[in-house]
């Protein structure tokens, strides 16, 4: 029977953990072609899930299965610990099917994701960055969030900070720095504060994010108001050329 935290769910709690997932392909320099890779195989590349900044989340990520294109000899490649990630070489782009196995303390049911791999440069660049054989990066940011966890897990995810875990406050003497968490053991869902060359994902780039998003949502209600000033407008005119000719403004059916 299974004992009481490993059913017991805490309620009214969601905890949120982010990650990345994607690709990484680059064409292969025919001089330098090694030759065990079958003549029409033109691109090597790495499918991969993995933490913000390559933090570890082996904590709630038990395993990860990709179902590769059915051209691939045992296309679907079941991969048990970090770094969860193929390498593959090829000549095609395809949808990868990513399935996420939590570890077996949460009780969750595995959770599935598509990626499509990208070996071709695109974007306005494309042609300069096909010509320097660049490494061609298709991934995303993406937040799993399990509702109501049971004990056990909600240990686990937190760091066993639990409900006592208080978020960080300013002006506290820094007790609560990621460092300090970290060393006490403390899990959370934090970002990096900067981005750096290794990860775009950051609390800097989601505030510019925020601010773009804003500013667009700000355009759309600048033309939805000049839209309507104008139809208003319109309807005006429409009004004082009916009332000029006499037409009645609206027309009873009977
Ligand atoms: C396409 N619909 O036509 C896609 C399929 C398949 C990719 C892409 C080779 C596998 C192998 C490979 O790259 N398959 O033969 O080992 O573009």
């Amino acid at each position: 029977m299974p004992s009481a935290t490993a059913t017991k769910r805490v309620r009214g709690v969601s905890v949120f953990r982010p990650f990345v997932f994607g690709s990484e392909a680059q064409p292969f320099d025919p001089a330098k072609k090694p030759p065990n890779v079958p003549a029409d195989h033109t691109h090597q590349w790495r499918v991969f899930v993995k933490g913000v900044n390559d933090e570890d989340i082996s904590y709630w990520l038990k395993k990860v299965q990709f179902k590769l294109h059915e051209t691939y000899a045992q296309n679907v490649r079941t991969v048990e610990q970090s770094p969860f990630e193929v390498t593959e070489t090829g000549w095609g782009e395809f949808e990868i099917q990513i399935k996420l196995y939590f570890v077996p303390e949460s009780t969750e049911k595995p959770q599935t994701l598509w990626h499509s791999l990208k070996l071709h440069p695109y974007g306005p660049d494309a042609e300069a960055k096909k010509e320097r054989r660049e490494v061609v990066i298709s991934q995303n940011y993406e937040e799993v969030v399990f509702n109501e966890p049971v004990e056990q897990f909600y240990e686990l995810l937190t760091g066993g900070a639990g409900a006592g875990a208080q978020p960080p406050q300013k002006g506290k003497g820094g007790k609560n720095t990621k460092q300090a968490q970290q060393q006490k053991g403390v899990r959370t869902a934090e970002i990096p504060v900067n981005q750096s060359a290794q990860n775009p994902y950051s609390k800097a780039t989601e505030g510019s994010e925020i601010d773009r998003l804003a500013e667009a949502n700000k355009t759309v209600e600048d033309m939805i108001k000049q839209e309507k000033d104008r139809l208003i407008e319109r309807e005006k005119r429409l009004a004082e050329l009916r009332a000029s000719e006499g037409v009645p403004a609206t027309t009873k059916k009977r």
